[in-house]
């Protein structure tokens, strides 16, 4: 695949996923760092790329952009083996993409946004998000007791787009001690994404 342009935030979650998978692919990839706090993603220009005003959004070698972290990972990782072939195992791929959008991002990402970058405390923040993020990661520890990655054996775009912001769960008052196989399933996808522990980092 040629170069892409990704336009995206160094703090979110969301971003890193295509450069992730960009990067492990080989795929040459240029990053535009967007200041979502300054309201970059709100400009005309920006809008243009990306009229939902959100990043990420990849910008392509002929110009056409993309947005959503997920069907950007899925457009570069297309016929690679990070897609399986066999169709249960692609949908139970799937499966994980669009249940890590609709239950784990918007409690999980939404805490740590909350209590990192929004001023709120333990005191103040959405009870529910608590809960919520701790449901997620009970469903994960569910499937990582049983198996070495989200689907089956090898590492798939479901640990990706999965691990972005778990790996950062601490950030928003999760323990990943309660949830042990998700705490060593995260060491061992950012060791196959050659990626730093952010849990030792903090
Ligand atoms: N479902 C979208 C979510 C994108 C999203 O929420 N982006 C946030 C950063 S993580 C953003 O751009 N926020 C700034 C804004 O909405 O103005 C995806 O997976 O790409």
């Amino acid at each position: 695949m040629s170069a892409i342009t990704i336009y995206g935030n160094r703090e979110s979650g969301n971003c890193w996923k295509g450069k992730w998978v960009a990067d492990l692919l080989g795929v040459a990839n240029e990053w535009v760092e967007i200041d979502i706090f300054k309201g970059e993603s709100r400009t005309p220009d920006f809008l243009k790329l990306n009229p939902a005003g959100q990043v990420p959004v990849a910008v392509l070698a002929d110009g056409r952009t993309l947005a959503q972290s997920n069907a950007i990972m899925l457009h570069l990782a297309e016929g690679s083996r990070l897609v399986p072939t066999d169709s249960y195992a692609r949908a139970k791929m799937y499966e994980w993409l669009f249940w890590e959008q609709y239950n784990h991002e918007p409690s999980v990402a939404v805490r740590r946004a909350e209590l990192k970058f929004r001023g709120k405390t333990e005191e103040t923040v959405n009870p529910a998000l608590k809960d919520r993020g701790e449901a997620a990661l009970a469903r994960m520890e569910l499937q990582l007791k049983e198996t070495p990655y989200l689907v089956g054996d090898a590492l798939s775009l479901a640990d990706v787009a999965c691990v972005a912001y778990t790996r950062v769960a601490h950030e928003g008052g999760f323990d990943l001690a309660k949830f042990p196989a998700v705490k060593a399933w995260v060491a061992r996808v950012e060791r196959d994404l050659n990626l730093a522990s952010a849990h030792e980092a903090a």
